[in-house]
């Protein structure tokens, strides 16, 4: 008997393991690929009318709570039976949690976002829980099964000490596990719930027809799901914007707090910006442009009073980043900067800050963007540094002038004759005045632009290139409205940002 009940322990322990490892998994995966809500949500979904209505009848509003106890009952009578077979007959165990680890894998695949990724978490948690059964089996056997009579005592103390610290870091970590994915699961409903104000002042309208037509360009907006995202936060923070809270302090006459509600009552401008990360090497896709939803920061720093004596915002998120950026930026009036609330008529979504971010025409995100925003403290260079700066790269990161080729790929082979060659350019703040592409040794021949939205945006540019066989080299540069053309010395990202020309490589068939 006690035989039974100990393997039938190690049962429910490796089941408890299974469950730990998949909600930590799920904590970076996604909250809804973890297997427990799942299963919860396939079974109410295959359940018959019938059984749903008997459900309700009995339990009431409770009827969810009941599904998850029977759930839970279900898996823990398994469980129990997978450590006993496991004794009896190996390897019966390891397959009953296999078969239950397997369920739960359609159960996550069925969810309407799932992407095969989202399976990892329930297979990681199934080998956990194949480690977790075969050991304490093993040391279970060691104890009862082939006892060695000198160290019985000391068998069996492994044996519980086995099952109590596995048992134990299991349901803290499950536990722990769940209530982060349960919190970014209810920041995820707050977040779609919130419908945005329309725009005092919108972004103008964007005319489709206007966009290069040539396939695999970048598009001239970027949809959020393509949107690159940089920053140091090991998990995303989860923000219910009515915690949410954002204090200009510092050198300022009056101290300002605003909330998400206040903020979203004010007359809301609409601004298309291209935004990059300093970290972005040339021909790189750390960036995107985006229309956003926000109030200009100025104003907020108008209400505060900045001091003379101020020439810097150190700007800080919960996740420990900071940014420093010139009030020269931030207060001019024919920049918009803003502390956005919304990206391409969404919400922002949570990884690109929600609820509330900065976003400054002109400059790299390390020095302007900050996302999660929750304080931003008038100071001077002189007295603080953003978090990159002690880190090597520039106090001041204005965007460098940089053009890229999406078409052809470096590397493709294509058939010969008219042969698209296509991409994008961007000066933020600045403007791109002309893009010009070279072919092997040849000349440097103008690209057509499409029209842009403004200086603060990245423009569209193709060349059609009477592609002849063989193997070429082609290269791109910009020249913005300043007069600058890109430069051919090739810098890496630190401290300032990468320089040189998008070069590829294609070869042309006969
Ligand atoms: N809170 C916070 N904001 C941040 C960062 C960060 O690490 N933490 N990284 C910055 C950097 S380096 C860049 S390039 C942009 C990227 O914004 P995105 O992820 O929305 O594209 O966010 C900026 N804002
Ligand atoms: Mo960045």
């Amino acid at each position: 008997m006690r035989k039974q009940l100990s393997a039938a322990l190690i049962g429910v322990i490796s089941a408890l393991a299974v469950l730990a490892t998949a909600e930590a998994v799920a904590v970076f995966v996604s909250s809804s690929s973890s297997p427990f809500f799942a299963v919860g949500q396939l079974a109410i979904d295959l359940a018959p009318a019938w059984l749903k209505e008997s459900m309700i009848a009995l339990f009431g509003t409770g009827d969810k709570i009941a599904l998850f106890v029977i759930l839970g009952v279900v898996v823990v009578v398994f469980a129990a039976l997978a450590g006993v077979l496991e004794r009896r007959r190996p390897p019966l165990g390891v397959v009953i949690l296999v078969v239950f680890a397997a369920i739960a894998v359609i159960a996550v695949q069925t969810r309407p976002e799932a992407s095969a990724l989202w399976a990892f978490p329930t297979v990681l948690g199934m080998i956990a829980g194949v480690l977790v059964l075969r050991s304490g089996i093993r040391r279970l056997g060691a104890w009862i099964d082939a006892p060695d009579a000198s160290r019985t005592g000391m068998q069996r103390r492994q044996f519980l000490t086995y099952a109590g610290v596995t048992g134990a870091t299991a349901l803290i970590v499950a536990i722990g596990a769940r209530a982060m994915n349960a919190s970014t699961a209810a920041v995820t409903a707050i977040r779609q719930a919130i419908a945005l104000p329309a725009p005092a002042t919108p972004a103008p309208a964007i005319d489709p027809a206007t966009s290069l037509d040539v396939e695999g360009i970048s598009a001239l907006i970027t949809p959020n799901e393509q949107f690159y995202r940089i920053d140091v936060a090991l998990q995303v923070p989860q923000i219910n914007p009515d915690d949410w809270q954002l204090k200009i302090t510092g050198l300022v006459d009056t101290e300002v707090t605003i909330g998400y509600a206040e903020l979203l009552a004010l007359p809301l401008v609409e601004h298309v910006t291209t935004i990059a990360c300093v970290s972005n090497e040339v021909g790189g896709g750390l960036i995107g442009n985006a229309t956003w939803l926000g109030y200009p920061i100025r104003e907020l720093l108008a209400r505060a009073g900045v001091q003379s004596s101020a020439d810097m915002v150190l700007s800080s998120g919960p996740d420990g980043f900071s940014a420093g950026t010139p009030i020269e930026a931030l207060a001019d009036p024919n920049r918009q900067a803003l502390l956005a609330v919304g990206m391409n008529g969404e919400p922002l979504p949570t990884e690109h800050g929600f609820p509330a971010r900065m976003i400054v025409p002109g400059l790299f995100g390390y020095v302007s963007a900050t996302k999660w925003v929750t304080e931003m403290k008038v100071t001077r260079f002189a007295d603080a540094e953003g978090y990159w700066t002690p880190r090597g790269w520039d106090a001041l990161g204005p965007v460098v002038t940089q053009s890229r080729i999406d078409v052809p790929l470096s590397g493709q082979t294509v058939a010969s004759g008219t042969v698209a060659i296509a991409g994008v350019a961007w000066a933020p703040h600045t403007g791109i005045a002309g893009v010009e592409v070279r072919v092997d040794d040849g000349a440097w021949q103008k690209a057509t632009l499409a029209p842009g939205i403004s200086d603060d945006t990245w423009v569209q540019w193709v060349l059609q290139w009477p592609a002849s066989a063989g193997a070429h080299t082609i290269a791109v540069r910009a020249t913005d409205k300043s007069g600058y053309t890109q430069t051919d010395r090739q810098a890496p990202p630190a401290p300032s940002g990468a320089t040189g020309w998008d070069t590829i490589t294609v070869t042309v068939g006969s």
